[in-house]
């Protein structure tokens, strides 16, 4: 989303988890996906970097904050949804992958995540304020995931601050354009050119 709204122009390989390209093993070895590969080479391999760099870029809808204690906010709150959240939140989803032994109840280590979030999103429409920041786009995919796994669960939590926010994502037009589906790539295949519109 941060490379659609960025309108950098870029070739999109669409790449399946289970069958994964050489050429991508060459650029990262690490495997995994987002990776964005520079004209110069250079291969960034993690999504927050990918959307700083696009809008660093260009960023039309100003979603970068200048604000150092709103930068050190979106940070925090990134930390805790990329960390314990989806410790969390794959252990709830994916219950027989994971023997941690320690009888956790994931779901409701996650729910008090969101019950955080609901707080911020009843004082304003957003994260961090009225307006959407890189912050809200950083940690909706995965509320929709939680949202995704058990959706009259998620209907039923008393928060609709939440749920209104993530509805208004998930129905958005940005959303839409980048949920496309495109065909897997095969080093044969003629290069795929996307561009977004902010
Ligand atoms: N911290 C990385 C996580 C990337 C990640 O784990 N991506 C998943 C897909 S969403 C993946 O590629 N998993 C590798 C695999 O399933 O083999 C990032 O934000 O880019």
């Amino acid at each position: 989303m941060a490379l659609a709204v960025s309108t950098v122009r870029y070739a999109l390989r669409e790449v399946a988890l289970k069958d994964k390209p050489t050429a991508l093993l060459e650029v990262s070895p690490k495997a995994t996906v987002p990776v964005l590969v520079l004209p110069e080479g250079q291969v960034i391999d993690q999504s927050l970097d990918i959307m700083r760099w696009a809008l660093g870029q260009h960023d039309p809808r100003h979603w970068l904050v200048k604000d150092e204690s709103l930068r050190a906010m979106t940070m925090s709150l990134i930390e805790v949804n990329d960390g314990p959240f989806k410790y969390h939140l794959d252990r709830m989803k994916y219950p027989n992958r994971y023997v941690d032994g320690q009888n956790q109840d994931h779901r409701a280590e996650a729910v008090s995540w969101l019950v955080q979030l609901e707080d911020r999103l009843r004082e304003h429409a957003f994260l961090l304020g009225a307006v959407e920041t890189l912050v809200d786009v950083a940690v909706f995919p995965f509320i929709r995931q939680f949202a995704h796994a058990d959706p009259l669960g998620f209907a039923a939590l008393p928060m609709p601050a939440l749920q209104r926010w993530l509805s208004g994502w998930e129905s958005s037009i940005l959303f839409e354009t980048v949920m496309a589906k495109y065909p897997i790539w095969r080093p044969d295949n003629e290069e795929i050119h996307v561009q977004g519109a902010a």
